[in-house]
């Protein structure tokens, strides 16, 4: 069954890392996480929802948890922190269901850096991730068969803070943060530069995909290839430097 794994909104948001001082609304920031949550009912998906922890500021953000690789729930090891103990109550709602295994130290490793897109993985190395986290997962996947593909990243936060799948062989690309021949033959549309960080997608599996409402003009570039966008407000998600996708483990068990 088609399930989005959600985490609530803690009340401590405004205290969530953020890499230019800027302090996230945490009231405004649950309703956006409402309407979040509704647009994915709405697009088919069964809901189920981890409690927030207060003393988690980034709990929302439960992409950087746990990654499922092919048959296997990966437990990551979060590059901040901080972070470390948002991620057994994942593994704990998870675990019943699939394999678990886990990234274990000094390897580091958050889900936003990690995109599966044309069957293969990509994997970020960046301030979270290193490469001893992409070495593990690189070795469960290889295990399934799945290639690895390790995109170094600049001046963002994680790999799909800067590339970000809009359907199964087309990335919006933020210019200048990864070295694009290493996107093999993905089909890559640039983000508009006055845009430039607000742009966030997460394809549905209605064939709809929800965009940020912060980049139209990127939106836009999506939206002429044909491709159906929703558009949606999520301000205070971006001002804690996440983005669609990392609110959600989404998967068909
Ligand atoms: C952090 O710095 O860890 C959070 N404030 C944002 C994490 C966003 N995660 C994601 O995009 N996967």
């Amino acid at each position: 069954m088609l399930t989005a794994l959600l985490r609530e909104v803690p009340r401590t948001f405004d205290q969530a890392i953020t890499r230019d001082g800027q302090s996230p609304d945490p009231v405004r920031a649950k309703a956006q996480h409402a309407s979040y949550q509704k647009a994915l009912e709405e697009a088919g998906y069964r809901i189920e929802l981890v409690a927030a922890d207060d003393n988690h500021p980034d709990c929302v953000f439960i992409e950087d948890t746990v990654v499922i690789v092919g048959e296997i729930a990966v437990a990551a090891r979060p590059g901040a922190p901080s972070r470390l103990g948002e991620v057994p109550p994942v593994v704990g709602h998870l675990g019943d269901r699939l394999p678990v295994e886990h990234i274990e130290e000094p390897a580091t490793l958050d889900g936003g850096d990690v995109m599966f897109i044309d069957g293969k993985l990509y994997a970020g190395l960046s301030d979270r991730t290193n490469r001893e986290g992409i070495d593990q997962l690189g070795e469960v996947a290889g295990r399934q068969g799945i290639d690895l593909i390790t995109v170094p990243v600049t001046r963002v936060l994680h790999l799909k803070s800067a590339v970000l799948p809009v359907d199964d062989r087309t990335v919006v690309v933020t210019p200048e943060t990864v070295d694009e021949s290493l996107l093999d033959d993905l089909r890559i549309i640039p983000e508009a530069e006055r845009e430039r960080g607000l742009f966030s997608a997460l394809p549905l599996a209605d064939g709809r995909v929800l965009v940020t409402d912060a980049a139209p003009q990127t939106a836009s570039s999506v939206a002429d290839l044909g491709i159906d966008v929703r558009p949606i407000d999520i301000s205070e998600i971006l001002a804690a430097d996440g983005g669609l996708t990392c609110m959600s483990i989404l998967f068909d068990i």
